[in-house]
């Protein structure tokens, strides 16, 4: 236990809301992106600094004869300028750069699907570039300082004063690209729910048009948007369910998946099979025998062996969805083929029938038992003109229920 003893000392609580918070925060919860502060685009960002650089002026003391040809004046003026630019790019940049995780302490589930979506080396190359500016911003410093610092005119001022603007400029410009690529993977992963680790994930998949959405929508919190056609939900998302006073169940609607090997997947599939084989504990997989189906039966038989195999340690409950389109003898053969599942029907209520199925499938929920440990194996597979993905092998520590009281 961690508190000994009736009083709990101050230092105790502190420590143990922080471990809480530590835990929760960096552990638990796979929100990393969405606390990424702002990034601005290049432009915004020389637009920012620029004008504020306009706005700062050097008033002339009252009485004082100096004009705005003086050339202590113009001395003040542009070391006043630069003493603000400099700091406050570079304090800009480290924000940037800092702020942003660090690839190789992520969630695998992260990094591979930051590979997957971006390659995780062009998100580096982003983050050294700017760090880099920021040691060439510090050359630009020193070389104008100097230059303003020996200036015998005006003009020789100006002329100083102009060309280091004009370096920082073109400095900053070269941002474009490492700021566009960070914006748009802060953008495309802040769109991925916030797993909580510690609870169970039941990750609903098949084929697209399957009724994965209309099963979660049906019987958890998750509101995925549900059409009439095949492809619409394209991010990750999970709905809550009540197992019991204190547990809470994460019910994941998954983007559909065609019949074709991994490596043909595009990223809007791979978010599926990276969720399938990071973040779920039981996978509930749905055949559509209906006609609208853009897979033939035969596509989704090899879908769901094809998933098997890949995710052997997970174990899969399959249903055969949208009964309602089908006759006796038509499910009859439907099951022939696939399997002797139960029917079900997703199209719109849910019904006792489908209330007492998630329970039976949350029963069936193996104990979660495992955490994760970091050391991993990692092999690269290359396939030629495809995209690398890699594989990492998650290793799970077992430990007993008694353990886990210490
Ligand atoms: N007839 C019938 N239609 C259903 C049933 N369940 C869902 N549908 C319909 O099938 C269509 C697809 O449903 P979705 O829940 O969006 O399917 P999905 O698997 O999430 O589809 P994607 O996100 O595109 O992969 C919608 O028009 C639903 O109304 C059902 O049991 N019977
Ligand atoms: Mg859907």
């Amino acid at each position: 236990m961690f508190f000994t003893g009736n009083k709990i000392k101050k230092h105790e609580v502190i420590f143990f809301s922080y471990s809480v918070k530590f835990v929760e925060s960096w552990c638990n919860i796979l929100s990393q992106f969405k606390r990424i502060r702002h990034i601005p685009t290049s432009d915004k960002l020389a637009d920012i600094v620029f004008s504020k650089l306009r706005k700062i002026k050097v008033e002339a003391p009252s009485g004082s004869k100096k004009r705005r040809s003086d050339q202590s004046f113009h001395k003040t003026l542009y070391f006043r300028q630069f003493r603000y630019l400099f700091p406050e790019l570079e304090e800009r940049l480290e924000k940037i750069a800092k702020g942003f995780p660090i690839i190789d302490e992520l969630h695998p589930f992260h990094i591979e699907l930051i590979e997957v979506l971006f390659g995780t080396d062009k998100i580096r190359t982003a983050l050294s570039r700017i760090n880099n500016t920021r040691k060439a911003l510090k050359s630009i410093s020193r070389d104008v300082n100097k230059r303003l610092g020996i200036s015998e005119t005006p003009a020789e001022s100006k002329k100083a004063r102009a060309e280091a603007l004009g370096r920082v400029g073109s400095t900053i410009s070269k941002l474009k690209k490492p700021l566009d690529t960070l914006i748009d993977a802060k953008i495309q992963l802040s769109r991925v729910p916030d797993f909580n680790l510690t609870q169970h994930t039941i990750a609903f998949a098949g084929g697209p048009n399957a009724g994965k959405s209309s099963f979660v929508k049906l019987v958890s919190t998750g509101r995925p948007e549900i059409n009439a056609y095949p492809f619409t939900t394209k991010e990750l998302s999970i709905g809550h369910r009540k197992r019991n006073q204190f547990e809470s169940i994460q019910l994941m609607d998954t983007p559909g998946l065609l019949d074709r090997p991994l490596g043909e997947r595009n990223a809007i599939e791979m978010r599926s099979i990276l969720a399938l084989k990071y973040l779920t504990d039981l996978i509930v997989f749905l055949y559509d025998p209906s006609v609208q189906s853009p897979l033939s039966l035969e596509q989704q038989l090899n879908l769901y062996e094809e998933i098997k195999a890949q995710f052997e340690e997970i174990p899969t409950i399959c249903f055969i969805n949208k009964q309602d389109t089908l006759t006796k003898e038509e499910l009859a053969e439907v099951r022939s083929l696939v399997g002797d599942y139960e029917a079900i029907s997703t199209l719109e209520e849910n019904t006792p029938e489908l209330e007492r199925i998630i329970t039976e499938i949350i029963e069936s929920l193996p104990p979660k038992k495992f955490v994760y440990d970091k050391k991993k194996e990692e092999k690269i597979i290359e396939e030629p003109g495809k995209r690398r993905l890699k594989e990492h092998k998650i290793e799970w520590i077992f430990f007993d229920e008694e353990d886990s009281e210490d």
